[in-house]
């Protein structure tokens, strides 16, 4: 079954879409824990970080590069960001396709704060 994501991708369900290519997109988070946060996913659909191949680093670097240029293009990147992928159960990942957390536009704190209720 088609992830959430991969229907955001072909355009079935709505979303802000902040960037497209052929490899890359990115949207913003329906639910932000910031002024700024933007998902950046692969058009690939690779459930985890832990599906990704050698062959698959280009891909990963270039989702880096979408998310630094999305940052200073939204005026975040002097003041700063955080970059986070979440992976799988205990890394808090709710969707099952890549996506590369961009979050800023206030201080943010800790990365890792309180327990997760099991
Ligand atoms: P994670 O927990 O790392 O898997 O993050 C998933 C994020 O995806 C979470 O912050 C909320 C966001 N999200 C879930 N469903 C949708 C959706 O339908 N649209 C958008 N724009 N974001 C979504």
């Amino acid at each position: 079954m088609a992830s959430i994501f991969e229907l955001i991708i072909a355009g079935d369900i709505p979303a802000d879409i902040v960037y497209r290519d052929e490899e890359v997109v990115a949207f913003r988070d329906i639910k932000p824990v910031a002024p700024v946060h933007v998902l950046i996913v692969p058009t690939k659909p690779i459930p985890t970080t832990d599906d990704v191949s050698d062959a698959d680093l280009p891909l990963i670097g270039r989702m880096y590069a979408v998310a630094r240029d999305i940052a200073r293009s939204e005026g975040i990147a002097d003041d700063g960001y955080r970059l986070v992928m979440n992976c799988r159960d205990h890394g808090g990942q709710e969707v099952a396709h890549l996506h590369l957390h961009l979050i800023g536009g206030r201080r943010l704190g800790p990365m890792v704060g309180g327990e997760a209720a099991d």
